[in-house]
């Protein structure tokens, strides 16, 4: 390690290190200096419309590469980033929060400085809530330290952390002769072995055993684990809709989305009577569980994630995910049989039909009917390719996404459950930086593109091609299904007008499924920036999936308005 290396400089080092490559952000003057360290750095600055464009595209970004970075100014960028910050965190996404803030030097006296709230650790103290650590790097001595261990703590628990620089202190040098420490956590290793001899006696006992595979396998890289664990043992896999695509959806083992009431009938079936769900990686949320109306008996289940490792009733201590995991994958099983149609047959893709052709509008029946949610999503299976990762924002994108067919893992990002609107743009922009070779597919509501739509314009600058699909029902359509008022309607912008805007782009004004067709089609070739389609739908039209949820919820008012 140099010795001479500022407290910014270090702290690029270890993001460096860490993989990461980008940052996202707005500067400000309390972050200036910070900003121009980045600038003569190795990592490649990106900057949005808008702070909280940014904290989703690090989100985004930290999903499909392991660490994300965002960086802002005191308050008043540093709050808007506080809804981001909290989805990472509710989500499980590594996002680092780096915020400038007024020098050491300046505080003397509480003087009251632009962009203070209250007090100077005003923002600090909300980012305690939101984050699992933080810290202000108030001290050169322990400035290096402080940076490992906070990084060190995004990664163990995947979930953002926060770091303040006072901007007098980010060109001070450090210690010297600093070395990283990394720190190795291990689990014990007679309580794994129990565990895992546990677990295995369970699943080789059962006769419907079925793993339930959700987000923290995608967040601690171990989709590959769990397709082996498939593979050997011919145990069928499920996901959640936060988890979803965690494993290829392609696989001969793989039945489906498991939401409770709200997913497929035919998934809900096989996992709730089944004698044996292993669940790993598992987020026990409404959302994921349709609205707790899953039936998960603990009786029958072997929970494992980051934070808790129970098998039925009882609890194991100190056995880190990853080693369960591997645990299982290397022990011995009975091999079974494939019995149960995969979610590619049950979906209708079999065998007989091409597997996927390339787009073509002869592959459907061009028709001048009126285009529904259904039907978009229909097309859009058949549009989705491997180089795509499909974004979806809250509403009809999300809960229609959930009946897409992912073949590969982590190729959908979708904030399915913190639900914060404003998501898919920016973290289409995101998701294509972390890895160019993806072209974002964001599903966009009306009502979540007004909120931050206006990154399209990041997208411009920085060369990068989404298909933005806005379903436009003119309004909060989610919304209206449980309760309905003037309040749901929103102005109907002329989305397709975009381009115009921004100088740069394709649009595309889709009312019939044949208009949809050839703007899917137009858009394949259209590779050189954005393609935006403004899909017109009818204000109270649905998925079958937000039909099931939107009557859980009114359910849960009291019955009233219900569909
Ligand atoms: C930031 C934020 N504000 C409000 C909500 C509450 N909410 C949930 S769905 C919804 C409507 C979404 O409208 P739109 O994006 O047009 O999608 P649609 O439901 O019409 O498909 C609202 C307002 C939310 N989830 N996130
Ligand atoms: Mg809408």
């Amino acid at each position: 390690m140099k010795r001479n290396l500022s407290i910014g400089e270090y702290l690029i080092q270890r993001l460096h290190d860490y993989g990461v490559r980008h940052v996202f952000g707005i500067p400000g003057d309390y972050v200036l200096g910070f900003f121009d360290q980045l600038q003569k750095s190795k990592l490649k600055v990106i900057t949005t419309c808008d702070e909280q464009g940014a904290g989703f595209a690090a989100d985004a970004y930290a999903r499909v590469r392991g660490l994300g970075a965002v960086c802002v100014t005191y308050c008043v960028g540093g709050l808007k980033v506080a809804n981001t910050t909290a989805e990472a965190f509710a989500e499980k996404s590594p996002v680092v929060v780096i915020s400038g803030a007024p020098g050491m030097n300046e505080r003397e006296k509480n003087p009251l400085l632009h962009h203070k709230v209250r007090e100077f650790d005003t923002q600090k103290k909300v980012f305690d809530q939101l984050t699992v650590a933080s810290t202000v790097l108030t001290d050169p001595q322990t400035a290096f330290q402080e940076i490992d261990r906070v990084l060190h703590t995004a990664l163990r628990f995947k979930r953002p952390v926060y770091i303040e620089l006072p901007r007098d202190l980010v060109a001070v040098p450090g210690i010297g002769y600093h070395q990283p420490r990394e720190i190795h956590e291990q689990s014990d290793a007679r309580t794994l072995k129990a565990a895992v001899g546990e677990a295995v006696e369970m699943i080789n006992g059962a006769k419907k055993p079925v793993i339930l595979a959700d987000v923290e396998v995608h967040r601690f890289g171990l989709q590959d684990v769990v397709v082996k664990i498939a593979q050997k043992t011919n145990i069928p896999v499920v996901s959640t809709l936060l988890g979803k695509s965690v494993i290829g959806e392609q696989y001969p083992f793989y039945l489906g989305v498991y939401e409770g009431a709200m997913g497929r009938e035919d998934v809900r079936q096989y996992v709730e009577t089944s004698d044996c769900v292993v669940m790993l990686g598992a987020f026990l949320t409404d959302i994921n569980l349709g609205i707790f109306t899953a039936r998960l008996d603990p009786a029958r289940s072997i929970y494992a994630t980051s934070e808790k490792l129970s098998i039925r009733y009882h609890n194991y201590e100190n056995v880190r995910l990853k080693d369960f995991i591997r645990g299982l994958l290397n022990a011995k099983y009975r091999r079974r049989k494939l019995t149960e149609p995969s979610y590619a047959e049950r979906i209708g893709l079999t065998r007989s039909m091409p597997f996927f052709p390339a787009f073509t509008p002869k592959a459907t029946k061009r028709s001048q009917r009126q285009i529904t949610v259904d039907r978009l999503f229909q097309r859009l299976n058949a549009f989705i390719t491997e180089n795509m990762v499909v974004v979806a924002d809250v509403g009809n994108a999300l809960f229609g996404a959930t009946d897409l067919f992912i073949r590969h893992r982590t190729e959908f990002l979708g904030p399915a459950y913190y639900a914060s609107m404003g998501f898919a743009v920016p973290a289409g922009i995101g998701a294509q930086v972390a890895n160019p070779k993806l072209r974002p597919l964001v599903l966009v509501g009306d009502g979540a593109f007004q909120m931050t739509g206006m990154e399209l314009s990041t997208a411009v600058r920085y060369k990068l091609n989404p298909i933005v699909i806005v379903l436009n029902n003119c309004g909060y359509g989610t919304e209206r299904h449980i309760q309905d008022g003037p309040y749901n309607d929103l102005l109907s912008w002329n989305y397709h007008k975009l381009p115009e805007v921004f100088g740069a782009g394709r649009s595309f004004l889709v009312q019939t499924e044949k208009q949809l067709d050839e703007a899917l089609m137009a858009a394949q070739y259209h590779t050189e920036n954005f393609c935006i389609i403004e899909v017109r739908l009818e204000p109270l039209d649905r998925s079958p999936a937000l039909e099931r949820l939107a009557a859980r919820l009114a359910e849960n008012l009291g019955g009233r308005n219900s569909p």
